[in-house]
């Protein structure tokens, strides 16, 4: 999404839900999905150049809104990164439909075959457009049994590719149609297939029919066909749609951004076979107190109900919005209701966040078009709009009517898991730093902030390093701030691990008012989780009543600042024993300081050790690289717990990991497992740190 207002003619403004089809394009990165989409949009808008995409891999999703046939289709380019999953999570939520975009040089990795088995979960529409067939050896069918072997039922060749003299692909022959699209002029001319073509379309048109009539709603279809009964093509085709906008058949189409083959195939399969909003299932809803409400109906005269899909800063126009009307009309110079969540996140609320209910105006409305916009007059249940200059609303909150604020269920958004320590470069960049974080943090839900309490750093969690770069990069060119990044710091503990005695002396007697406090304790390690426990044993009045409390004062501040490290000590009872006091210069002061020397006397590299905080890790990967991942774990000195095996070819490991080896886990566990693995992490508690690397720690 960005900016420029364009000047091409406005698109067809859609009227009906009816009218309306929302595609999300996603695949591997590198695939041609931008390249696609560019050639879709260019194919069916007049005056629009198509941007070469060169080897940019995109970071953010894109929309562009044309019309075919009558019918409004809001495309939407996502990246294929797994950094980007957020715009790609944004991006299914706004569509009715994927079109998987599979480039035949490089097949399907595991990212794509997961997001095949979600969309397949909540019967998403899915069709297959497979892209490089021009590339070196890239075959069709080779890929076309790919993706039947991964993806599983209902994946059947639509069309087949007709290769030139050249093997530049030149058109596609419809299996079911019998007809050629022939591109070799430049755009699509339709005739019936060549005498030449036959024995192709018989190897393969009667499974392509066969696998369309099993899904026939007429039962007794099938058996017909099988009886040799001549099947009406019109009603096959009807089936083909009705099985297609269902979810359960999945056609595979030749494209070539460079001939042009494929893409009326393409525009017909998005208008025709792909469902309207209105047949798609709507998110659940509810009152921003947690009231119950009404099911959203796909009805533009109903309740307004929206969404922001996604916010992003512009350096020209301010904040704009890719907003998903659901239910209702929104128009222009029109106030919603703004709610939002605090839980966007699978592990809970996010720093710096509140849960927005109050309301706003909505300014002008646009239509996208890459990066351009075009005015809308309104948009109404189902379809896409940009809405520029909300201040308020923010990715994921629901825009409604004030009359019957709502909330909408999120969507859910992975767990940034690779932590980053930024420091601002200089003052300046200081002062400005907070706010443009939290900005930041408003339009991209995969990120998290966090200040460290005890590191005192500001950690950004992120996707992972591509989305850092992004994400710094946003924070230069946009707020102006830069910021270096450091090494993490991991909150360790310190502990005592045998008996030990301490003595404090602070005695100050020369000029002035003096100081005078000695005490002597005993210290002992206390079982993990136990806490301080601080003991009087004095007698005979060595140390003053009045003194004690001062002696444990001074030992609480020493425990808080660790000493052999500056890590805070835990775990250990202190007896105070005995000490030494004077009638005119002890204090509580004096005593406070003796209590921390004391403690500090008693602390040595052989009493004292470090703790380190160990997680709790739910690795899942395909069953394949359950190996690798959990020899992986062990040189990252992780305890592996179990696994279990799930019945679609996937396990999860639970392992128990210290920290300190797992703060690149997210980039790591992508390539142990060819991006297949996914995982959580939860803080299990602190165990001794190996003597061996206890010394990397220590000053000096
Ligand atoms: N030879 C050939 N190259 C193509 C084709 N389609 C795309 N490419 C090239 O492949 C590269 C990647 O294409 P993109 O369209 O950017 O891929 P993408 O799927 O958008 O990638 P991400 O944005 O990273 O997810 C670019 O250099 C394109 O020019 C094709 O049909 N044939
Ligand atoms: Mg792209």
């Amino acid at each position: 999404m960005s900016t420029k207002t364009s000047t091409s003619a406005p698109v067809q403004q859609a009227t009906a839900p009816g009218g309306i089809r929302n595609v999300v394009l996603v695949g591997h990165s590198g695939g041609g999905k931008t390249t696609l989409f560019e050639h879709l949009v260019a194919a069916t808008t007049p005056g629009y150049r198509a941007k070469p995409t060169l080897d940019e891999r995109s970071v953010q999703l894109a929309v562009a809104s044309f019309s075919h046939d009558g019918v409004v289709v809001n495309l939407i380019d996502t990246p294929g990164y797994p950094d980007f999953v957020g715009e790609l999570r944004a991006g299914l939520r706004a569509a009715d439909a994927a079109l998987f975009v599979i480039s035949a040089a490089d097949g399907v990795d595991g990212a794509t075959m997961l997001l095949w088995e979600e969309c397949a979960a909540i019967g998403m529409p899915r069709a297959v457009a497979v892209t490089k067939l021009d590339a070196g050896r890239a075959d069709f069918e080779d890929t076309v049994a790919i993706c039947q072997r991964v993806f599983g039922e209902g994946v059947m060749a639509l069309y087949l590719p007709l290769h030139g003299d050249d093997e530049s692909i030149v058109g596609n022959l419809g299996l079911l149609t019998q007809r050629i699209y022939d591109y070799s002029s430049g755009e699509a001319v339709g005739r019936a297939a060549d005498s030449e073509h036959r024995e192709l379309i018989e190897a393969h048109r009667s499974d392509l029919i066969e696998a369309i009539i099993q899904e026939s709603e007429d039962d007794t279809l099938l058996d017909r066909y099988l009886d040799g009964e001549d099947i009406d093509i019109d009603l096959i085709i009807s089936d083909l749609l009705t099985a297609v906008s269902r979810g359960r058949f999945h056609p595979v189409i030749p494209v070539s951004t460079e001939t042009g083959v494929g893409t009326l195939e393409l525009l017909e399969l998005l208008t025709a076979a792909f469902p309207p909003p209105n047949l798609h299932p709507l998110p659940a809803i509810m009152a921003p107190n947690g009231d119950p409400l009404p099911p959203l109906t796909c009805n533009p005269d109903g309740p307004l109900v929206a969404e922001v899909i996604r916010t992003a800063g512009d350096p020209y126009v301010g904040r704009i919005s890719l907003v998903r009307v659901f239910s209702g009309t929104l128009r222009p110079d029109s106030v919603v209701h703004v709610s939002g969540h605090l839980d966007r996140l699978a592990n809970g609320s996010i720093e710096g966040h509140v849960g927005h209910d109050d309301d706003e105006r909505v300014g002008l409305l646009s239509s996208s078009l890459g990066d351009a916009l075009s005015p809308k007059p309104f948009a109404i249940a189902g379809d896409l709009c940009v809405v520029a200059k909300l201040t308020k609303a923010e990715t994921t909150d629901t825009l409604s009517s004030k009359e019957m604020p709502a909330l909408v269920e999120p969507w859910m958004f992975p767990d940034p898991l690779l932590p980053v320590a930024i420091t601002a470069a200089t003052k300046s960049d200081e002062d400005k730093l907070a706010g443009a974080l939290a900005r930041l943090v408003a339009e991209d839900p995969t990120m998290r902030l966090e200040h460290n309490p005890e590191t005192h750093q500001v950690i950004l969690w992120t996707m992972g390093q591509a989305h850092v770069d992004v994400l710094l990069t946003r924070l230069r060119e946009r707020y102006g701030v830069n910021v270096d990044s450091e090494p993490l710091k991991v909150a360790l503990r310190e502990t005592f691990v045998a008996n030990a005695i301490g003595h404090g002396r602070h005695i100050k007697q020369s000029g002035g008012h003096g100081q005078y406090a000695v005490c002597n304790i005993i210290v002992e390690p206390l079982d993990r989780g136990a806490g301080f426990e601080f003991v009087d044993h004095v007698v005979g009045g060595a140390v003053p009543r009045q003194y004690i409390p001062s002696v444990e004062k001074g030992v609480r501040a020493q425990l808080l600042k660790g000493c052999i490290a500056g890590y805070p000590m835990v775990d250990r009872r202190v007896t105070l024993t005995d000490g030494k006091s004077h009638s005119v210069d002890s204090s509580d002061m004096a005593f406070q300081t003796a209590g921390a020397l004391a403690l500090k006397d008693a602390a040595s590299p052989q009493t004292v050790t470090l703790l380190e905080p160990i997680d709790s890790l739910l690795v899942t990967v395909a069953d394949e690289y359950v190996g690798a991942v959990m020899t992986d774990l062990q040189t990252r000195r992780g305890r592996v717990l179990g696994t279990e095996q799930d019945t679609s070819g996937r396990s999860t490991i639970k392992a128990e990991v210290p920290q300190t080896e797992i703060t690149r886990y997210a980039i790591d566990l992508r390539s142990v497992s060819h991006g297949t693995g996914v995982f959580t992490r939860s803080p299990h508690g602190y165990e001794p740190m190996p003597p061996n690397l206890v010394k990397d720690h220590l000053p000096g």
